[in-house]
């Protein structure tokens, strides 16, 4: 597999519930060094802010910043921009970062602390959750398919399965779906995979897949199906970025803990100078806050407090959303700025308490079609 000059990549050593035999984890240790490196992080930052300045000012504009703000999203897994409101909401806060909400150009200076921000902050989540980089060829496919535990496995998979009036075809898809890397299976949803592998796998059945769904025809075809995705994979290897995220509420206990951080990040949210907080929120006459921006403000509390984005894991937006709810009670639509923030707070407790007795587990698996160092330009190093 292809390494990146700067070896980014580097072989696991520690036992993985993944079997494939070709795997590679990024655990930030290079995007560290690089930013710890005065004088590297220095020609790096100089040579992006000359690729981006166009028109040479020695500033660089919102649009100019642009293809930052796209590198840093590709950089975060984000798909790209317009296609989903959820992630364009975290690219309209990554440029907010840079510009602190207004249009104005920004310095060198500025440019170069807020990307040194945002490069420790993603070596500290791939520090906290490394990224397995996973070569799919089919081979674990394949084993899956011969071992003993193929028929039981796709049994109870065929048993989850809810379509009233599914097709023979519909009930085979959706249990690709339900297969996971540890079978050997990228993500079937993925729009490549799909287009690739399983609608390719699932033609050459032809008319078999006619057939009424039963236990029978749905064993046998599947297995002839995933026959045929074994074959492709094993002409089209997909890479596969694999991580296991999970979200305990330590990352809310230490920040809950720690006062002096606590109100830092709370005044995050409150420019003095304006008299506004965060992003789009504004005070009313009475100099008070409605409690409508509580998620706002907890969506942008949540890196420090170790939660992922709002929009981004299923699970933990239903117990963020909750927690909001809870808090959210009450007659009054506006509350003071102290009450504000000591609701915010109690929601940040309550989320812990939820995550301290039910931690939330996710593996995040995503297709990447090149080799991940090189899939955003923000990490490569300057060109001699
Ligand atoms: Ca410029």
């Amino acid at each position: 597999m292809h390494k990146n000059s700067s070896g980014s990549m580097k072989e696991k050593s520690s036992s993985s519930s993944i079997s494939s035999t070709s795997h590679e984890v990024m655990d930030g240790s290079d995007i560290m060094e690089l930013v710890e490196n005065e004088k590297v992080f220095s020609n790096f930052v100089d040579h992006k802010f000359q690729e981006l300045d166009i028109d040479c000012d020695g500033k660089l504009s919102v649009q100019e910043l642009q293809p930052a703000v796209n590198d840093i999203g590709a950089a975060l897994g984000l798909p790209a921009q317009g296609t989903s409101p959820h992630s364009d909401h975290i690219y309209a806060e990554v440029l907010n970062e840079f510009t602190h909400g207004t249009q104005e150009k920004i310095s060198k200076t500025e440019f170069k602390e807020v990307l040194s921000d945002f490069l420790l902050g993603m070596a500290a989540g791939l520090k906290r959750d490394p990224v397995i980089i996973l070569r799919i060829d089919g081979e674990d496919l394949h084993e899956f398919v011969k071992s003993p535990t193929f028929e039981p496995e796709m049994l109870s998979i065929y048993s989850e399965i809810e379509l009233p009036d599914g097709s023979l075809k519909d009930y085979i898809i959706k249990a690709f779906q339900k297969l996971t890397v540890d079978q050997g299976m990228p993500p079937a949803t993925d729009p490549w995979v799909t287009s690739n592998i399983l609608e390719p796998a699932l033609e050459s059945l032809g008319n078999a897949l006619q057939q009424p769904v039963s236990q029978e025809t749905f064993l046998a075809e599947f297995k002839r199906a995933a026959e045929n995705v074994v074959q492709l994979l094993k002409e089209q290897p997909t890479i596969v970025a694999h991580s296991q995220n999970t979200f305990d509420g330590s990352g809310i206990r230490r920040l809950l803990s720690n006062k002096f951080e606590l109100d830092k990040s709370l005044c995050i949210l409150y420019n003095a100078d304006t008299g506004f907080c965060f992003k789009g929120c504004t005070r009313d006459r009475n100099g008070k806050i409605s409690k409508e921006y509580l998620g706002v403000a907890l969506d942008s509390l949540a890196a420090s407090a170790g939660l992922p984005p709002l929009g981004a894991v299923d699970q933990m937006d239903d117990i963020m959303n909750e927690a909001i709810k809870m808090f959210d009670a009450g007659d009054s639509k506006t509350v003071k700025e102290d009450e504000f923030k000591k609701l915010l707070t109690e929601i940040l407790g309550s989320i812990m308490l939820q995550l301290e007795g039910n931690p939330v587990s996710v593996s995040i698996n995503s297709v990447v079609h090149e080799p991940i160092a090189s899939s955003s330009t923000l990490l490569q190093p300057p060109s001699p």
